[in-house]
């Protein structure tokens, strides 16, 4: 335990991804849509609709990294987007921008939830306001009444190995247990069911980002259009999208467990 103790602080110090850092800059990026999923469809996650966001917030924070430097001087920075060891959920709290909902999601006042969280770690001190972030989950319970497979536990705790995101995008090739058949609730690609019911969710508004805009297979392809996509026209028509973490192989095992 106290090794795990020691992992986390190194974790959690900034300087040890950037000698000299100063300050973290926390940034989200609106995923909301404002297209939807034909009612046929296979679910999948709205974050997943369009490009990767791996991809485009990358090129982004590159860009704002070179702005910071023809604006105001040399900076040296380095930015993260759903990065392993960046606490990134933390220090969007410690930013003021939002509280960590019984979802386990960052949750804005003003925004709802459906947002990226990027980091962008400086050489340079800033001036910092006081955060502001009280939790206003209150005694709503949506969120754990409607999880398909009961992954939210007490404490805001996701219990990862039950979660559809896990073993629909990050199970890779690794086969899903039997246990799980027909309990995921129609989602093949991610799950939104406990961000959907969340009611800060109601102030979400849709994005302005054209590389988000969806591609249209992911809006009207029925279940029968999946299972007959062939690996090749997988390939092509999900290159730029996040769907191509799983593969084509992932797909086709998501669908089975559908029915
Ligand atoms: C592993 C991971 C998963 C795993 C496990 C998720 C989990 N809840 O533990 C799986 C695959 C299941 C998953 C699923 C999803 N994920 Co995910 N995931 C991650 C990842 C890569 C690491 C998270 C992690 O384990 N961090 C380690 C823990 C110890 O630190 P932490 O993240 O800061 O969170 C803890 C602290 O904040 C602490 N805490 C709570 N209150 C307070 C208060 C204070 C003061 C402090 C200091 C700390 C604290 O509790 C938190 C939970 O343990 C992050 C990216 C990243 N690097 O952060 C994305 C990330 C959390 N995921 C994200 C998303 C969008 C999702 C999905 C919605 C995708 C989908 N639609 O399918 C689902 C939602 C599932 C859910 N309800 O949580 C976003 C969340 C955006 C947001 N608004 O919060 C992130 C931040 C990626 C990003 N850059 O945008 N995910
Ligand atoms: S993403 Fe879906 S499965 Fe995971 S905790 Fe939320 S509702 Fe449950
Ligand atoms: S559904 Fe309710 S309990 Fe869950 S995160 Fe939203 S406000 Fe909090």
């Amino acid at each position: 335990m106290s090794y795990m103790a020691n992992h986390f602080d190194l974790r959690i110090d900034p300087t040890k991804l950037l000698p000299n850092a100063k300050s973290v800059i926390t940034l989200l990026k609106n995923y909301y849509p404002s297209q939807f999923q034909t009612i046929e469809s296979p679910k999948i996650s709205k974050y997943a609709f369009g490009n990767d966001y791996h991809e485009v917030i990358r090129a982004q924070l590159k860009t704002f990294l070179q702005r910071l430097n023809s604006q105001i001087g040399r900076v040296e920075g380095r930015g993260f987007v759903d990065s392993a060891p960046v606490l990134e959920r933390s220090w969007a709290f410690r930013s003021g921008l939002g509280w960590i909902g019984k979802n386990g999601n960052l949750i804005n006042k003003q925004q709802g939830s459906f947002f990226f969280i990027a980091t962008l770690i400086v050489d340079l001190p800033l001036e910092y306001d006081s955060p502001i972030a009280k939790d206003y989950c209150g005694s709503c319970t949506k969120c754990i009444d409607a999880c398909p497979t009961e992954a939210i536990m007490p404490d805001k705790i996701v219990d990862g190995s039950k979660c559809i995101s896990y073993f629909t995008i990050e199970l890779k090739e690794h086969l899903i247990p039997e246990s799980m058949q027909g309990k995921f609730d129609n989602w093949m690609f991610g799950c939104d069911t406990c961000q959907d019911v969340c009611p800060w969710n109601r102030f979400s508004k849709p994005h302005q980002e054209v590389s988000f805009n969806p591609i249209s297979e992911i809006l009207n392809y029925k279940y029968s259009d999946w299972e007959m996509l062939t690996e090749d026209k997988f390939k092509t028509i999900f290159r730029h999208s996040p769907l191509k973490r799983t593969k084509w192989s992932g797909i086709m095992r998501n669908l089975k467990i559908l029915s």
